[in-house]
């Protein structure tokens, strides 16, 4: 058996990517939940110049950032790939992956942790990342990957699930059906995929966090504001 560990959080979509892709290898790892309030002298030693989660350590070895975790995974453990062989069509999946890892905060702080003016540009800056997503990642395909998934859905399966707990607690909704059909049919291939649905976080949990920390960005707001 591999020696695999992850250090991530259950809150966290970046340690979520990692998680699905190494399900969708077939891979066994030890999860470690680490406090990002209190951060573990391991997670200290494997991510000095960050300090983020999350950090694979496989054999002793740290890796860390989510996007290059993945790489390495797909590198290492070549089954059930995640990248085509084509080097066109790879790139075009980095391409998309890269999308996703640079929009991730916009999208997900932006209406989230903003308010007022900040937040009317934040959702008209979600909605055009939606739209990007919509008409030129996904097009006619079923997911970003084609007719499989690839690194790009796991890159930004997190909108298929965060992005409607977000929306249920801020009131806004960004992924509407009736204007981004497409993505919103794709959220729901995404989470049926039998690996993906049986790897989700408690939606429960979710919102009991997540909303702790939206009523305690108002209560700051209301101070500052
Ligand atoms: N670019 C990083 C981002 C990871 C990230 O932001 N992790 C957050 C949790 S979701 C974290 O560790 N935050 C702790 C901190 O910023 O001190 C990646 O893709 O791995």
């Amino acid at each position: 058996m591999e020696d695999l560990k992850l250090h991530g959080s259950i809150f966290s979509p970046f340690t979520w990517r990692v998680i699905w892709a190494l399900k969708l290898k077939g891979l066994n790892f030890e999860f470690i939940q680490e406090d990002m309030t209190n951060k573990s002298d391991l997670l200290l030693k494997y991510n000095p110049v960050y300090k983020k989660i999350p950090v694979l350590v496989h054999g002793g070895k740290p890796i860390v950032e989510s996007s290059i975790i993945l790489e390495y995974i797909e590198e290492t453990w070549p089954q059930n790939p995640l990248l085509p062989v084509d080097p066109y069509e790879k790139a075009v999946a980095r391409f998309w992956s890269k999308f996703a890892d640079d929009k991730i905060l916009t999208l997900y702080y932006g209406f989230f942790m903003k308010v007022g003016e900040e937040q009317e540009k934040a959702v008209q800056e979600g909605l055009e990342i939606l739209r990007n997503l919509e008409e030129h990642g996904l097009g006619d395909k079923k997911f970003f990957g084609g007719e499989t998934i690839g690194l790009a859905d796991v890159g930004l399966g997190w909108i298929a699930y965060w992005l409607n707990v977000l929306e249920e607690i801020v009131g806004i909704k960004l992924l509407e059906e009736s204007k981004f059909p497409r993505l919103f049919e794709w959220t729901n291939n995404f989470k049926e995929i039998s690996i993906i649905k049986e790897n989700l976080p408690d939606r429960d949990e979710m919102m009991a966090f997540l909303k702790s920390r939206y009523d305690g960005l108002r209560v700051f707001f209301s101070h500052v504001g």
